[in-house]
């Protein structure tokens, strides 16, 4: 069974038109968060705590929103923003600014203890230092594309891959009442996210992009294990 590794309901509630009814149940886990300018080694790291505390697949869910003239913030301090200044205070800055454009980013980080076959995308950057340390074979794979902090993850070599979704849009007054967290002041389209019911939101978001490769790859995973 994979677990999808989340505190957040209204994320279990995109993810399952994704997952094979059945296959998937969320792990309320809440993992610590490293402290990360990008998505990526965040859901990383919380994607093998989360396998290390389940022993069974496990699939971090780590999203944030980015707001261009702010150079991304809050971005992975999204949560942080919310429960601290929330949403409104969020909106009524961004209309101080004379660009509101913003996007969703999401980060899907798989682990299942197993390994990977190596490839430059989508895979956890920290993981090809980690696959560097585990062996040629998937060394060869990453061509010398070793990140500089590579070092700290080649004692933690149980690989990760990593799916990401993008939806840009742009931040308005709040509208609507569906969704969750940055859903009612972000729009896309004409319409903010919580304007939109699940199956719309899907169709677009940056966790519907995510989920969809995922669920592509995974759907071959299962089929070899
Ligand atoms: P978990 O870490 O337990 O999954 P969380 O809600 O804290 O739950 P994130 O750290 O990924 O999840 O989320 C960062 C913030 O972005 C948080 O305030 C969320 O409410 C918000 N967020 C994430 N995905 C969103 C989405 O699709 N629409 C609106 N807000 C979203």
């Amino acid at each position: 069974m994979l677990r999808y590794v989340t505190t957040n309901e209204g994320k279990v509630r995109e993810a399952e038109s994704y997952l094979a009814e059945g296959s998937v149940s969320q792990l309320d886990f809440d993992y610590p968060e490293i402290q990360a300018d990008e998505l990526g080694p965040i859901a990383a790291q919380g994607a093998r705590e989360a396998f290390r505390y389940a022993g069974e697949p496990v699939l971090v869910d780590d999203a944030g929103l980015f707001i261009d003239a702010l150079d991304g913030f809050p971005g992975p301090y999204s949560a942080f923003v919310e429960d601290t200044l929330g949403i409104e205070r969020v909106a009524e800055l961004a209309d101080t600014l004379s660009d509101t454009r913003a996007a969703f980013r999401c980060t899907l980080a798989y682990c299942d203890g197993g390994e990977f076959a190596a490839s430059p995308d989508p895979i956890d950057r920290n993981d090809r230092g980690a696959a560097a340390a585990a062996g040629p074979d998937e060394a060869s794979a990453i061509e010398g594309d070793t990140p500089p902090d590579a070092a700290d993850h080649a004692t933690d070599p149980v690989p990760v891959k990593l799916f990401e979704g993008y939806v840009p849009g742009r931040i308005v007054e709040p509208r609507g009442d569906g969704g969750f967290g940055y859903d009612p002041i972000f729009e896309h389209g004409g319409e903010t996210f919580a304007e939109m019911d699940t199956e719309r939101k899907n169709a677009v978001s940056h966790r519907g992009r995510a989920l969809e490769k995922f669920a592509e790859w995974y759907a071959d995973r299962e089929v070899s294990a």
